[in-house]
Order: C-alpha cells, then sequence, then structure tokens
C-alpha cells in the first residue's frame, strides 16, 4: 500500500483566499504540459483523478488531492504556454507565485521538466525562485519513454551536473505512460511527509523574485 493508494479530489481554488486549511503537502509545478497531471494519475494509480490534455494549459487552477492522514498533493497551472490572454496569465502567475511563497504547509516541490527539453529558462526562473523558501525540489524528468535508454541517461547526467551547485534539488527519470520511476518519486514524497521536510525552513527573508508566467 502506497501514500498515494487512497487519493481523492478535494478542492480546486481560484482565490489564495480559498485555500483549504494547512496540514501538509506537495505541488507539482512545470511547463505546460510537462506532464504533471499525468504524473498524479500514475502515481496514484488512476487514470482520470487530474485532467489530463494533449492541448496546454489543461490545469488553470489549483487543484487539490487528498491522501489521507491530513496530506495533500497538489496540482498547479502550467507556467511558458504562450496562448493564454494576458489577463488570465497574469491571474495565473500571481496565484502560483503568492501560493509558493506563502504556503507554510508545502513541504516539497515536484518540479516536472520533459526530458526532451530539460532545464529551459523559466524553468531555472522557477528554481531559483523557490531557492528562497529553503524547501527541497525533486525534479521528474517526464515522459521518459519517448527517449532510447542511452539518451535517458545521458540527460540525466547534464540536469544532475547543471545542478551540481543545488543540494536541495535531487532528479530522476519518469514516465507517466509507462508507469516508471514511481518507487523513487514514493520514497522521496514519504521522506518528505516522514520529516516534516521545508517544515523547519525559516521564514522566507529573501526578496521575492519574479515568478514565470
Ligand atoms: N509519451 C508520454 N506522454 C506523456 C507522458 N506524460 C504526459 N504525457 C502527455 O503529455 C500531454 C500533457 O500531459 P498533462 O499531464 O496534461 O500535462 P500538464 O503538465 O498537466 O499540463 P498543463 O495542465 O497544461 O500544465 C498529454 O498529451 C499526455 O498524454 C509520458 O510519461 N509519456
Ligand atoms: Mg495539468
Amino acid at each position: 500500500m502506497t501514500i498515494f493508494q487512497n487519493a481523492r479530489f478535494f478542492t480546486t481554488v481560484n482565490h489564495l483566499k480559498d485555500l483549504p486549511p494547512t496540514r501538509a503537502e506537495i505541488a507539482f509545478v512545470g511547463r505546460s504540459n510537462a506532464g504533471k497531471s499525468s504524473a498524479i494519475n500514475a502515481l496514484c494509480n488512476r487514470t482520470r483523478l487530474a485532467f489530463v490534455s494533449k492541448t496546454p494549459g489543461r490545469t488553470q487552477h489549483i487543484n487539490f488531492f487528498d491522501l489521507g492522514q491530513e496530506r495533500y498533493l497538489v496540482d498547479l497551472p502550467g507556467y511558458g504556454y504562450a496562448e493564454v490572454p494576458e489577463a488570465v496569465r497574469a491571474h495565473w502567475v500571481e496565484l502560483l507565485g503568492q501560493y509558493l511563497q506563502s504556503r507554510t504547509s508545502l513541504i516539497g516541490l515536484l518540479l516536472i521538466m520533459d526530458s526532451r527539453r530539460p532545464l529551459r529558462d523559466l524553468d531555472w526562473k522557477m528554481i531559483e525562485f523557490f531557492r528562497e523558501t529553503g524547501r527541497p525540489v525533486h525534479i521528474l524528468l517526464s515522459k521518459a519513454d519517448k527517449l532510447s535508454r542511452q539518451e535517458q541517461q545521458k540527460v540525466l547526467a547534464s540536469v544532475k551536473k547543471e545542478l551540481h551547485d543545488y543540494p536541495q534539488i535531487s532528479i530522476q527519470l519518469f514516465s507517466g505512460s509507462k508507469k516508471t520511476g514511481i518507487a523513487e518519486v514514493e520514497q522521496q514524497v514519504q521522506g518528505w511527509f516522514a520529516a516534516g521536510a521545508g517544515a523547519a525552513a525559516e521564514e522566507n527573508g529573501g526578496e521575492a523574485g519574479t515568478l514565470p508566467g
């Protein structure tokens, strides 16, 4: 029995004032279409818990999934999707930025990047932005099924090398479609929940940066 086994949809939030009471939660972020919602479904062993779409921009609000034991998974809107009206994009960026910076119950971030195009400008912005919170980030190099085994190892090594100076970041390969890398994510997330990682992170004293959008 895994910690994701009994996940249920809990609530959708479009304004910070509607966020549920703080418990312990981990959030999925990344470029639009990177595979965040697919990763949630794969981890929870469900097909339509989180909405997946070929069209970028499918997840537009903050969606909470209840794992039981006062723990939540949070599916966040993707960044980097050019086709949204400016006013909508600005709203997402605001919502996302405030959530990431102020949510005390957020104990760790799962950053999803398409393994064929990792570490793009907005991913770096996210990494730098979130770094100020002092909380850990675990990167999933998603859609690994699209790469050969050799390419997978190459991209993993190169991303590790690029993030060498970020000790709070760990990295793995993942495929929601082939369900590979699930045990590794579980182990990571379980560790965060068990340790209450980041909960002890000191109040964010840094200057707020600008978020990707
Ligand atoms: N081959 C392959 N395709 C995947 C995988 N994960 C996601 N996809 C596809 O990528 C597309 C986007 O997946 P989503 O999970 O909706 O992506 P998202 O990051 O939630 O996107 P937004 O909600 O727009 O931010 C869909 O067509 C998925 O079927 C994977 O592991 N392998
Ligand atoms: Mg989504």
